[in-house]
């Protein structure tokens, strides 16, 4: 059995599933966890989503919360107007949610609404925490030797879930901070070019955190889609 990280994947379905050919996803044995954003700046996001959603309901896959899974939410709620989700990459999305019937726009919110905004998973030899975006660096809450992630997240979420998804921080808080946090954490998010200093799409490898989005929703500037092995630490791109 291997554990798969991936993240970031907007709507790029035949990809996503070059992807898991590539990795000989096996759903008898193997699991995956998608750090959020399987939404937007892609051609066939639903379409994405839906195979998701059949991994997940077998069992399979965990979907963490996007930012803009949230957009999505937050659109089919009455929360987001059209011409401000397409500014943030909404475009396809909008138009292939104009083609659901009441009863499924209605079902896609409630599925939304439910997902979860970290995870915390243990193997044998490691245990790391997955979210998508990281920290708000207003929301740590810490003592003098431990930044305990976990409550950390809880706070940002319950203070402004919008404002915790979008937040880059944790690339810009001072190392005195981060070298504190109880956890490892794998993030999303911010595409590697923006964080390698050679621009590169690789993850990104720091001391107390990966981020493992390597711009599949950026293309044209040289991103990919890729999933990292929790088991043995190898990585794959597509
Ligand atoms: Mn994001």
């Amino acid at each position: 059995m291997s554990i798969y990280l991936t993240s970031d994947l907007h709507g790029d379905c035949r990809r996503f599933l070059k992807l898991l050919n590539k990795i000989k996803f096996n759903p008898y044995q193997d699991f995956m966890y998608v750090l959020g954003d399987v939404l937007d700046r892609g051609n066939e996001n639903l379409e994405l989503l839906k195979h998701v959603r059949k991994y997940i309901d077998a069992g399979k896959m965990l979907l963490i919360k996007g930012n803009h899974e949230l957009f999505a939410q937050m659109y089919l709620q009455g929360r987001l107007d059209a011409r401000q989700w397409i500014l943030w990459g909404g475009r396809q999305t909008l138009a292939e949610l104009g083609r659901l019937s009441p009863d499924q726009r209605e079902e896609l919110e409630n599925f939304l609404c439910g997902l979860p905004f970290y995870q915390i998973i243990t193997t044998a030899d490691k245990t790391v925490l997955l979210t998508h975006s990281g920290l708000d660096a207003d929301c740590i809450i810490e003592s003098d030797s431990r930044l305990d992630v976990e409550e950390s997240i809880k706070a940002a979420v319950a203070g402004d879930e919008f404002r915790y998804l979008v937040s880059n921080d944790i690339h810009y808080m001072p190392w005195g901070q981060i070298r504190k946090m109880d956890h490892y954490v794998i993030v999303g998010h911010v595409p590697a070019m923006r964080l390698n200093e050679d621009a590169s799409c690789r993850i990104v490898h720091r001391e107390k955190y990966m981020c493992i989005d390597t711009g599949a929703g950026f293309r044209d500037s040289g991103g990919k889609m890729s999933c990292y092995r929790l088991d043995d630490g190898r990585e794959f791109y597509v």
